[in-house]
């Protein structure tokens, strides 16, 4: 072995372990090495980003989904996509706008009674205390239709969309304050705040840019759009915002560009917006007291109503010293808030420098009211030089920041030169660069906006991946790609490709900060979290007609809907109210009607509704969409739509023949046989676990109790049972024996799980050898035929070691060459009474070593097979 590769090893696996696991592996890293084209740093970064099967990651992301209208979330360090959650667009999965209540909440996103069916979400913020994350919400804005959307963490779902409704678009948000009191949201491009009609001659007199301050209930995680205010605004183009914290607490900073009010007109001979919009040397950050303004905004003297928004306005908000603007230099991108709220960092992207204020300087100049002038719309203007604390040079195109866990420290994106920054703020030194691709746009720090950044990680959202990934036509995926700053220089770890829209930017909490459910209180509906008036429970359902509305009260449970029939009218208004009786994890079921445009996803426990006019005749097979169990597919009906002026013939004259008396009570007990036959099979495995004291490991216990919710359900099954065979009514019998045998099969797949991880946690622990065993064992087509601790296709292994002179020695010639014993006599038999060859697997003699080692393990442990 040479000395790199042993040398990389133990820097990979860390331990002094690392010798015999190397050897143990028999050079396979470095054979796959070779094989990929991989370095040794490559196999470095993949250690530092790998998450073995059930592994977990430290911290979660949650990346704005861009134009797709959603919010995609991940892991880092694994980067593996979780979950989409949708937001302000419709997503079928989870069943957002197509059942009733979750289209509540999308169509609270229309805009003067339009319906709007999609976002362009740019900057998701998670909800705050004390400056740091809580884990409670999330909050996103939509830029193309000014309105904010609130999740709820605990489910991951949306709950909230309020639209603004005096701004024509918004940028400048979502930003929480230190304590979740408000969330910020700066427009972008100005225009009038009322709905009318205003030439464009007259921009710089009735259009308007504006920050609105929304009241945030923190408790129940909802905005309250009356206390809710808005800060008139020049109409300058508000960019992004931030709150102060700490130090700046009360205070909000929000950048702009376009102070130039420049208009356009190409059509009618003017230089583009580009020209005119970038042609000062600086734009204005735009600095308020949010504080002090809602305390005016409680006062109707302070404020004018616009489409039910109140507004303070520039003159309310200057006569109380709450409205400052100082330069910046030019059309700059993002205002980011040290830790501890002292610095306020600014990147003009058309500048190379970033520029450091300090807001002591800044606060000092408002209490002294040191104005260097004031704007045309008399907003006092502080010193540019005196509000500094310093600039620095950092490339090309800077745009936005993350804090470091080291005091000091920052990350810049840099958009031209495509690399990372990182730089010391306080000190205004550069200190390292890392190339990215390509086109940087918005940085994700672990929990790197908060008054307690994490470090170690830094994720570069870039704008354009070109060359990074299997190409897949035109338009391409974003990139985004996680880099290691956990050491003196920045490491690029690796790319993950995301096809979901362009995200702006993305928010990374400590993993352990977060606490989702994994099931409803039965009969919750999830949007309002409280009982849904649909609510069914097990006995309960039932189909109620008035006039012309049919009412459907239903439950789903594996595997079956209830109830299978319905039958209504054509015209017909059609309510289904669902309830997923489960309680086990991840035994969701979703619910579709084919035909008419519904589908509901239902979590254990919840209630959701869909409605629809059945304005088509014909028969619609309902059923569930997730592959729930066994016999998912089994789990549907029929929903029959007939119109009352039809006459309709009768086919009855062709029913089939039915069985006799005597097949029928045949069969009645073949059933009831097969049922004591797999109930056997529980009690074994029930005996098993209680004997090795399951209750004690609670991921079993938790499976246990699954298992047991299918086995309850067997008494009032057989109660049936038996009441139908006593009326002699023998089909109806042989259906619910079959029920229970159903109920079994489901108790047995979860029991079967719960007694191999048990198995797991008990058995003597393997030694790399066994592991490298099962993996070949398992990899190399053995247990196709060989099943440990039961005759299958092929004889049970439990003792094959012992089952012969010098057992070892048999066994590997055996595996490695069978074709050469197949005339041993024992082998023979063997041949004769499976009929199957044992073939030759090409197993290498390491491989075979190994599998022995994990024979002998079986056999240290064979009574838990
Ligand atoms: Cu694209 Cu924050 Cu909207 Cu910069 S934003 S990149
Ligand atoms: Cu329930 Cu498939």
């Amino acid at each position: 072995m040479d000395k790199h590769f042993s040398k990389l090893s133990s820097l990979i696996l860390g331990t002094a372990l690392a010798t015999t696991v190397v050897s143990a592996s028999g050079g396979e890293l470095q054979k796959v090495m070779k094989a990929r084209g991989l370095t040794e740093n490559d196999v470095i970064r993949a250690a530092k980003t790998y998450n073995p099967t059930g592994g977990r990651d430290e911290f979660i992301v949650f990346s704005s989904g861009g134009q797709s209208g959603q919010v995609i979330v991940y892991g880092v360090p694994s980067m593996r996509i979780l979950k989409y959650i949708a937001v302000f667009t419709p997503e079928p999965w989870q069943g957002y706008g197509y059942d009733v209540d979750s289209l509540k909440v999308l169509r609270q996103g229309n805009i003067r009674g339009r319906e709007i069916n999609w976002g362009d979400t740019h900057h998701p913020a998670i909800s705050e205390t004390d400056a740091k994350y809580d884990g409670k919400w999330l909050a996103i804005n939509d830029k193309a239709n000014p309105r904010i959307a609130i999740i709820d963490l605990h489910d991951f779902e949306t709950k909230q969309i309020v639209v603004n409704p005096v701004f024509k678009s918004a940028h400048g948000g979502a930003f929480f304050t230190q304590n979740s009191d408000y969330i910020i949201e700066a427009a972008q491009y100005a225009a009038p705040f009322d709905n009318n009609y205003h030439p464009i001659e007259e921009y710089k007199e009735t259009y308007r840019g504006g920050v609105t301050m929304w009241k945030f209930n923190h408790d129940k995680g909802r905005i309250i759009e009356k206390d809710s205010f808005t800060i008139e605004m020049p109409p300058y183009m508000q960019d992004l915002s931030d709150a102060g914290k700490n130090a700046s607490d009360g205070w909000g900073f929000t950048n702009s560009f376009n102070t130039e009010m420049y208009t356009g007109g190409i059509e009618v001979g003017m230089p583009p917006n580009e020209a005119g919009m970038s042609r000062n040397d600086t734009d204005f950050l735009h600095v308020y007291n949010w504080k002090k303004l809602a305390k005016l905004a409680k006062d109707k003297k302070n404020y004018k109503k616009v489409n039910g928004m109140k507004i303070i306005p520039m003159s309310v908000a200057v006569a109380n010293n709450a409205l400052f603007l100082i330069p910046e230099p030019k059309s700059p991108h993002g205002v980011d808030v040290s830790p501890d709220g002292e610095y306020i960092t600014v990147c003009g992207k058309l500048d190379t420098h970033a520029s450091v204020y300090k807001w002591s300087k800044i606060k000092k100049l408002i209490d002294t009211k040191q104005y260097a002038g004031k704007d045309p719309y008399g907003i006092p203007i502080l010193d540019m030089k005196k509000s500094l604390h310093g600039q620095v040079e950092l490339g090309l195109g800077p745009l936005h920041n993350q804090y470091s866990n080291v005091d000091g420290e920052i990350y810049t994106s840099l958009y031209v030169d495509s690399q990372i920054v990182k730089w010391n703020y306080k000190k205004l030194k550069v200190l390292d660069k890392e190339n990215v691709h390509y086109n940087v746009g918005h940085l994700c720090g672990m929990e790197g906006k908060t008054a307690d950044p994490q470090g170690k990680y830094i994720i570069s959202l870039n704008k354009l991946a070109i060359d990074r990934f299997d190409p897949v036509g035109p338009l391409h995926p974003q990139n985004h790609q996680l880099i290691d700053v956990s050491g003196k220089t920045m490491d690029l770890l690796v790319d993950m490709p995301l096809p979901l829209g362009e995200p702006h930017q993305a928010v990374a909490i400590r993993a352990e900060k977060l606490h989702p459910a994994v099931r409803y209180k039965m009969g919750t509906n999830s949007k309002t979290g409280k009982q849904h008036k649909g609510k069914t429970l097990a006995g309960q359902e039932k189909i109620v007609r008035k006039g012309k509305n049919v009412y459907v009260y239903a439950t789903l449970v594996r595997s079956h809907i209830n109830p299978e029939r319905i039958t209504v009218n054509k015209g017909d208004n059609v309510t289904i109210y669902m309830t997923n009786l489960e309680r086990a994890q991840d035994e969701t079921h979703g619910f579709t009607v084919d035909h008419y445009d519904v589908h509901a996803s239902l979590e254990p426990g919840e209630t959701a509704e869909i409605n629809f006019i059945a304005d088509i005749e014909g028969v619609f097979p309902f059923y569930c969409t997730e592959f729930c169990s066994a016999l998912h597919l089994e789990m549907m009906g029929y929903m029959m739509v007939k119109d009352p002026n039809k006459k309709y013939v009768s086919a009855q004259k062709l029913k089939m023949k039915t069985m006799s008396k005597a097949e029928l009570e045949a069969e009645y007990k073949k059933t009831v046989a097969v049922n004591d036959a797999t109930d056997a099979v529980i009690q074994s495995v029930v005996k098993f676990l209680k004997e090795n004291h399951f209750e004690k490991h609670k991921v079993v216990a938790d499976l246990v109790t699954d298992a047991f919710d299918q086995y309850n359900q067997i008494p009032a099954q057989k109660k049936k049972a038996d009441e139908a065979y006593k009326q002699g009514d023998l089909e109806k019998a042989i259906l619910f024996e079959n029920m229970i045998w159903q109920l079994m099969v489901k108790t047995a797949d979860v029991g079967i799980r719960a007694k191999d991880a048990l198995v797991r946690i008990i058995a003597t622990k393997q030694s790399s050898a066994a592991q490298a065993g099962e993996r070949a064992f398992g990899e190399g087509g053995c247990s196709g035929c060989h099943v440990i601790g039961k005759v299958s296709s092929g004889p049970d292994l439990t003792g094959v070691l012992q089952r012969h002179e010098n057992g070892e020695q048999w066994v590997k010639n055996f595996i490695m060459h069978p074709e050469k014993m197949y005339d041993d006599t024992y082998v023979k038999s063997m041949i004769d009474y499976f009929n199957l060859k044992m073939p030759n697997q090409h197993m290498s003699e390491k491989e075979t070593e190994n599998i022995i080692e994990y024979l002998k393990w079986i056999d240290e442990n064979a009574n838990l097979f």
